[in-house]
């Protein structure tokens, strides 16, 4: 009664391991310590908009900027200290659902990929085939809230951009914008969770979904893992899921949760696995070895976010829509009702309406990509003392992507809560100068476009100074890399060094960030490590 896998952690590289896993036959237990979330997941929480609906707020995309900041945040992981999501489909029910097909450079060897895993086409096609991008995401067709993408797309005429389809050319990212891509489908959110999740669920004598079922560690002698500790003693004894002979464990609880996990197992770094020690939480320790079985590999190093630095504009064209803080207690009443009538509007698709790409060459000789994107509101980034008119007000945020050589580092606290040690963010000088040289080139074209008016950074700071002074907790951008980096932690085969069963399938694994919002590569990377997993 034991399984073949069990994969820890119900985001998009658990999903997706599942679901390859047990189409190739193997019996599969995916443990996932939330809940519920979009409506075919079980979810209820539906918006108080006075008409019957099983839409939930993981389902509609328009309430995404209100997930932060309600009154009930179930859904985010109540022990990490950044944004993470605790919830079926993990940050894939809870993100903005920006989707970028992968590019060739994602995987390259100049990005920190081992040689192998270059031929992602394959596993990216396989992922595409499933979930389609979309950039109209209304059901209608008709794209909505567009005022700030016109604006910026002026403003970028006059830069030589060029206005393109993404994801028809991912690995043209040089001058170009267009609009957002979206892992939306009929209006609605899909990504693993409405796909590759539903064919595992078909498969019920070999799939098994637990919820609400934390793992605290892997349960092993030396190297060899037999089970996995969680919490429901229906399990197994005192709660261990056991592996079969030969049977395997998927690490895919997310940068941070993964991390935990590995820690809570006695495999890090010294000063981590003596945090587990000394902690009184007898439940974190339940699997902890003694010292002579410690298994000492780099977890948590290496780690990289995006850094974002978010610029503010008013232009009389746009409409901000009260930078949505109404949008879930007080929607517009008629994009209300049209998105709950067919799912088109307003309320199809998240708050960013165009995406725009460049490099750079630093000062250090090295090419480095900024992605812009452009969503009307934001009115909380202003930090101006320019009078300005808040229902005008649109946000650009400035992120450094491919080629971003900051370094950062996480780990536990005390407490065992999932934090930043060190963080990611300009940690080299060239990188935030980068970001700097990318924004004054946005700054010196704002006077081509009539009525166009930069209120944030304002007349009180200079660009350099404003860069340099913006918090980690507003460059957080939530798109966690490299903590458990191929060829660091996990090899070529995505295997835990010095072990003989034990895998980790998550963003945590992907050596540096791709051109674009993660989840388009993290899908990819799954579909080709659950083949070189099932090719051992
Ligand atoms: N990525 C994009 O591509 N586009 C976006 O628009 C985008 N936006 C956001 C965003 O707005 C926010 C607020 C956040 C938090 C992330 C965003 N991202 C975006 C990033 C993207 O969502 C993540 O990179 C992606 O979800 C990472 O996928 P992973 O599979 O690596 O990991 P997850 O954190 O998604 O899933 C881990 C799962 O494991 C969760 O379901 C969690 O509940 C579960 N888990 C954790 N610890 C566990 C344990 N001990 N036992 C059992 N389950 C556990």
């Amino acid at each position: 009664a034991g399984w073949d896998y069990i994969i820890v952690g119900g985001g998009p590289g658990g999903i997706i391991s599942a679901d390859r896993l047990s189409e190739a036959g193997k019996k599969v237990l995916l443990l996932e310590r939330g809940g519920p979330s979009t409506a075919q997941t079980g979810g209820t929480y539906t918006p108080p908009w006075g008409i019957p609906t099983n839409l939930t707020k993981f389902d509609i995309p328009g309430a995404f900027e209100t997930y932060f900041g309600d009154t009930n945040e179930y859904w985010w992981c109540n022990d990490i200290s950044v944004w993470a999501g605790c919830l079926i489909g993990g940050g894939g029910t809870v993100n903005a659902g920006l989707y970028w097909y992968a590019a060739d450079s994602d995987f390259g060897l100049e990005s920190g990929w081992p040689a192998g895993w270059q031929n992602h086409s394959a596993f990216t096609a396989k992922v595409t085939a499933r979930l389609p991008s979309m950039d109209h995401p209304s059901t209608d067709g008709k794209r909505y809230l567009e005022q700030s993408s016109t604006v910026m797309g002026t403003l970028l005429n006059t830069q030589g951009y060029t206005q393109t389809t993404i994801n028809d050319n991912p690995n043209q990212k040089e001058h170009v914008y267009g609009f957002s891509s979206y892992d939306y489908l009929g209006g609605k959110r899909a990504g693993p969770v409405a796909t590759y999740l539903q064919t595992a669920l078909a498969r019920k004598s070999l799939f098994t979904l637990k919820i609400y079922t934390p793992a605290s560690a892997v349960v092993r002698t030396g190297s060899t893992i037999t089970g996995v500790q969680t919490n429901d003693t229906s399990l197994g004894l005192n709660g261990v899921a056991p592996l079969n002979p030969g049977g395997r464990v998927i690490l895919s609880a997310g940068a941070f949760g993964t991390s935990r996990i590995l820690y809570q197992s006695g495999i890090g770094p010294t000063d981590m696995l003596q945090t587990v020690q000394n902690s009184g939480n007898a439940v974190a320790k339940k699997q902890f070895p003694p010292q002579a079985q410690w298994i000492n590999l780099p977890v948590g190093f290496n780690a990289s976010d995006n850094p974002g630095v978010t610029l503010v504009f008013t232009h009389p064209s746009i409409d901000a829509y009260d930078s949505w803080a109404n949008a879930w207690t007080n929607p517009r009443p008629a994009d209300a009702a049209q998105y709950l009538k067919n799912q088109s509007g307003v309320y199809a698709d998240a708050s960013i309406k165009l995406n725009f790409w460049r490099s750079y060459v630093g000062s250090d000789h090295k090419t480095r990509y900024i992605q812009g994107t452009v969503r009307p509101g934001g009115v909380s980034y202003a930090m101006t003392n320019f009078p300005f008119n808040s229902s005008q007000v649109f946000a650009v945020t400035i992120y450094l992507s491919t080629g971003l050589t900051s370094r950062g580092r996480i780990g536990i606290d005390a407490n065992l809560n999932g934090v930043p040690l060190v963080q990611p963010y300009f940690t080299d000088p060239v990188d935030e100068a980068t970001v700097v040289t990318a924004i004054n080139d946005i700054i010196a074209s704002v006077k081509t476009v009539p009525g166009l008016k930069l209120i944030t950074p304002d007349n009180t700071t200079t660009v350099q100074n404003f860069v340099h002074t913006y918090s980690a907790a507003n460059l957080l951008s939530n798109h966690w890399v490299g903590a458990n980096k191929l060829g660091s932690v996990v090899d070529v085969n995505t295997r835990v060094f010095n072990t003989t069963n034990l895998f980790v399938v998550d963003a945590s694994i992907i050596p540096s960030l791709p051109y674009g919002n993660p989840t388009g590569v993290i899908m990819s990377t799954a579909e080709q490590a659950v083949a070189k997993i099932l090719a051992l």
